[in-house]
């Protein structure tokens, strides 16, 4: 079995409060050997080049700390505020500025200057997420010929909102010098096979085999998931039980619909409130059944877009609760914090309902988890946006479009007068897709995948 080399952003081991993508990539490692290298999180005067080697829990990691201007550029800009609202079909909010791409290119040339002494000949290499698109080239460019594969955790646009970036074409070009490029779903693979085709004549024959300016790329569409067999155990623990009495005291007879998300404009939380409110105002005999909890911890609090997200949601969920609350009631419980996931797993197993509204998503994970935490005799039923990746795979959820409030309030009313069988009938469908393809099913997909590809593949076709 060849060593593993996982470059990522961040890197995090899977210890403490780490998510399932954390240990699954931990698990890989350990199973295969290797290295996880990235970014420290931190800042230098000057960029050396240094590498930070740890072991943690059989896991080795390598990080490496950025100059104030590369984080400034790199990931503050070109990640955040260019690439992340593009790629989520947001261009208003996407800002191109040269100073980003330039600073992303140099943070990736020192990324792979870092990393190159580290890999071995027989090593694979797994590039994550928009933050390393160009790796793969600059890690070819340093002699590197090992099979090199990429996933992408965010949606690929459509080929006429990438072609608003000014280093598109460039960005793509650098993608086919990896072996094997990874998708969430067959939506976002379509999305870059019409770009390779349309801007760069490439084909794609029927094994999703991309060929273009002399080079061949395999594609893969490769769903994430969880661990979900941790995760329904982890709705009962002690821990998840102190939460879901806590909740259900709270919520005394009434049925609570949970929403968690990072605070993002790409999860739909604005129109997540205003579906609500119309629901409100459509059933009003319903109206003080219902509870709607928010968990929405901030991030990415230095970039604008950020800070006006936050301040609308405040808006509106204080025009809410202002206009329907009654002495003993209030609509939305709006709550900007996180919580350990042993208490997110006890919030979901309380709720009857899970919104999951985003308007666009690379798949969404909440999804998952909010299946896998229910009570197989009385679950509840998922609401999930089509726009996410998960929609895909997760048909019988009540599919919604999150930009209507009315689908949005019909749903809510299906959700809460749904019979227990169909709630039962639904949710077992879902929970075995969870737990089917779940995280390691998606990691071996990946890394068979990569290992299948001949080595020579990654070597100049003919032209
Ligand atoms: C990217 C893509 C893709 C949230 N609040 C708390 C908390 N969370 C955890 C959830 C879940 C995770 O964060 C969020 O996962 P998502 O999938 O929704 O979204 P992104 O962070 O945007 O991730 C996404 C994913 O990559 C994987 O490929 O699905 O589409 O955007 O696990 O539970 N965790 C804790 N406390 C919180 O308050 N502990």
């Amino acid at each position: 079995m060849s060593r593993l080399i996982v470059i990522s952003n961040r890197v995090s081991t899977g210890g403490g409060a780490q998510g399932g993508l954390a240990v699954a990539l931990s698990a890989a490692l350990r199973e295969h050997g290797g290295i996880w290298f990235g970014w420290s999180g931190n800042e230098t005067s000057e960029f050396s080049g240094q590498i930070s080697l740890e072991r943690i829990d059989g896991v080795t990691t390598a990080t490496v700390d950025l100059e104030e201007q590369d984080i400034e550029e790199y990931y503050n800009g070109y990640a955040n505020r260019t690439l992340w609202p593009l790629f989520h079909y947001r261009i208003d909010l996407a800002e191109y500025e040269r100073s980003f791409a330039g600073g992303y290119q140099r943070a990736n040339e020192r990324f792979a200057d870092t990393v190159r002494p580290l890999i071995e000949p027989d090593d694979l290499v797994w590039v994550q997420d928009y933050h390393m698109f160009p790796l793969g080239r600059e890690l070819r460019d340093r002699g590197i010929a090992n099979r090199i594969g990429f996933f992408l955790h965010i949606p690929w646009p459509p080929r006429r909102l990438l072609a608003t970036l000014p280093e598109a074409r460039a960005l793509v070009e650098g993608l086919l010098d990896y072996d094997l490029i990874g998708f969430h779903t067959e939506e976002w693979l379509q999305s870059f096979c019409d770009y390779a085709r349309d801007e760069l004549g490439g084909i794609v024959d029927e094994d999703n085999v991309l060929s273009a300016l002399g080079r061949k790329v395999r594609l893969i569409a490769c769903p994430v998931g969880i661990d979900a067999t941790e995760f329904a155990a982890l709705s009962q623990n002690d821990k998840a039980r102190q939460t879901f009495e806590r909740l259900q005291e709270s919520a005394v007879g009434r049925t609570l619909i949970v929403g968690v998300d990072r605070l993002d404009y790409s999860k739909g939380l604005e129109e997540r409130f205003l579906g609500y409110e119309r629901f409100l105002t459509e059933h009003p005999a319903e109206r003080k059944e219902v509870v709607l909890l928010q968990i929405a911890p901030p991030s990415r609090g230095t970039v604008d877009s950020y800070q006006r997200i936050r301040s609308t949601l405040e808006g509106l969920a204080g025009r809410i609760n202002g206009a329907h609350a009654a002495l003993d009631w209030v609509p939305i419980r709006y709550v900007n914090q996180g919580y350990p996931r042993e208490m997110l797993a006890g919030v979901y197993r309380a709720s009857k309902v899970g919104l999951v509204t985003p308007l666009r998503d690379g798949m969404n994970l909440v999804a998952k988890e909010y299946v896998a935490a229910q009570d197989p005799d009385d679950p509840g039923v998922l609401i999930l946006s089509r726009f996410a990746g998960a929609a895909e795979q997760m048909q019988e959820a009540i599919l919604i479009n999150p930009h209507s409030a009315e689908e949005i309030s019909d749903a809510l009313r299906q959700a809460i007068s749904m019979p227990r069988e169909e709630r039962i009938e639904r949710w077992r469908k879902l929970m075995n897709t969870v737990v089917e393809q779940d995280v390691m099913w998606w990691l071996k997909r990946f890394t068979d995948a990569l290992e299948a590809i001949p080595a020579s593949q990654s070597a100049f076709i003919d032209a």
